[in-house]
């Protein structure tokens, strides 16, 4: 397949024609196709489109653009096995995994549906008689977009629909591990009558990327990626004067006390660790147990994590895909020879070459015991299926240990102590925590982001992203026909 840049409703190569290939992560023979290795002059063109389209699409009422994002949400129903496919081919996760991606843009397209009918703004009273006073929101104007591979389709469209229901419009750079399935969001959002130039895909690599973020007439930039570039796009962003919000890394931490139901924890910490290969923000990285069911805690679930399948996504029976790159695979692998180091190996520990799984990035489902806050794998995110377990003797250690980390996006506590539950909820400091829950499993509905070195203050999802993708407009009207001078009168 040869793919294409979506500028202004067209299909277009890159301006200087250069390509790169996207293959599939569980078999590195499989090449999916070729896509255009955009620069600064191509990113050009799609911001020209997206701001010319901007001054009509921001004149729509809301509730009409909302028709198209509902319409939006159909179409994504209609086409969610054909994109599974898609999805699991580029970036391994298997078939349930995929679709439940495309069912959080679903979601997420019906939210930012109805949201157009309220996008509530404020009245409040006058100081001074015969005057009103109130606030608006306003569109930014062109959002630059820059995504990861981990979710395609959710991730991007939690940003790409309410923006658009904001009446802004938009010039995403996909993740080059997963362009494709980008194109056919571009096609569902044609489809759903959104016009030519309001939404924009240009790919690339960093060179788009910063193309984006540098250029003078992007207003906006949402990012989900590494703490690194995420960082640095914010350093820009703060010279450049542009709104920046960014979702980034995370070291996610599940607590199981003694009192917990170890067999529904033990099936929270498979999936939140294990899911999506652990190539999640949200992934459980840490498991935190209580010293008195640590032994029988690690026995039972080494046991169920070793009878995990580990394989091509789109098969039947895998529950467990491939990374997504060979950067990745040796990232994952440097990462369990520090573990070795530091820790105990107690399963998995190396790379998966077997039967069909020898051209792809397979790494064998990896735990280590005996963690402590000083040890790098207990620190640093791996995005991996690796998972760092450490002892702890009480509720109050087992919130230390969460906290001790740079990063603050999800967490988890396994308990039946109702005070328990809400110390956990009042003291951890991430911006999700479940109860009896694992780590992943954000509905598209709820804020969604983190503090420290997860994000920068904002929350993607529910009503929360209206606040990212909208300027406030405050109006004074003056009926009295007179001037009448605030602070002084
Ligand atoms: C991410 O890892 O970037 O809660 C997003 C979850 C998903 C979203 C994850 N609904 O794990």
């Amino acid at each position: 397949m040869i793919a294409y840049n979506y500028i202004n409703g067209q299909w277009t190569p890159s301006a200087s024609g250069a390509t790169f290939d996207n293959v599939n992560p569980a078999n590195t023979n499989d090449v999916i196709g070729s896509f255009p290795l955009s620069d600064a002059s191509d990113v050009a063109k799609a911001v020209d489109a997206a701001s010319q389209a901007f001054k009509t699409w921001k004149l729509i009422p809301a509730p009409k653009r909302g028709e198209m994002l509902r319409k939006a949400g159909d179409i994504f129903t209609r086409r969610i096995d054909e994109l599974a496919q898609v999805m699991t081919r580029e970036m391994g996760k298997t078939l349930v995994e995929t679709r439940g991606d495309i069912q959080e843009a679903i979601d997420t397209a019906y939210y930012a549906a109805t949201e157009t009918r309220r996008l509530f703004g404020y009245t409040a009273p006058s100081e001074i008689a015969n005057k009103m006073n109130m606030s608006w929101r306003m569109p930014i104007g062109v959002c630059g977009i820059i995504t990861a591979w981990n979710f395609p389709i959710a991730v991007p469209s939690w940003k790409i629909l309410p923006a658009l229901a904001c009446g802004n419009t938009v010039v995403i750079k996909p993740s080059d591990d997963a362009p494709h399935s980008m194109n056919i969001f571009a096609e569902i959002l044609e489809e759903a009558g959104i016009p030519a130039g309001v939404f924009n895909v240009v790919h690339g690599r960093s060179e788009a990327g910063s193309a984006l973020v540098e250029h003078p007439n992007v207003a906006l930039i949402g990012f989900t990626g590494s703490t690194q570039t995420g960082t640095a796009i914010a350093g820009r962003c703060g010279i450049l004067n542009k709104k920046v919000s960014l979702e980034m890394g995370g070291k996610n931490a599940q607590i199981v006390m003694d009192d917990a139901d170890l067999e529904l924890a033990i099936d929270g910490v498979l999936w939140g660790a294990f899911g999506t290969t652990g190539q999640r923000c949200t992934a459980t990285s840490r498991l935190i147990l209580h010293r008195a069911i640590h032994d029988q805690f690690i026995e039972r679930l080494s046991a169920r994590a070793a009878q995990l399948v580990l394989g091509d996504g789109t098969k039947a029976g895998t529950q467990v895909g491939p990374l997504i790159n060979q950067r990745q695979l040796e990232k994952v692998l440097s990462y369990i020879e520090i573990g070795k180091s530091e820790a105990t190996c107690i399963l998995g520990g190396e790379r998966d070459t077997t039967g069909e799984n020898a051209n792809g990035f397979f790494v064998k489902p990896t735990i280590f015991t005996g963690v402590q806050p000083s040890h790098r794998i207990f620190k640093e995110e791996i995005f991996g299926p690796v998972l760092s377990v450490s002892t702890v003797d009480s509720l109050e250690q087992g919130i230390a240990y969460a906290n001790d980390c740079a990063y603050g996006l999800s967490s988890s506590l396994y308990t039946r102590d109702v005070n328990g539950a809400f110390q956990a909820i009042r003291d951890i400091e991430a911006g999700i925590t479940y109860i009896n829950a694992p780590t992943i499993g954000a509905e598209a509905h709820m804020p969604f982001g983190g503090i420290k070195g997860t994000g920068n203050g904002h929350r993607e999802g529910g009503w929360t992203a209206f606040d990212i993708f909208t300027e406030w407009k405050t109006v004074y009207v003056d009926y009295s026909g007179k001037l009448q001078r605030a602070q002084i009168d």
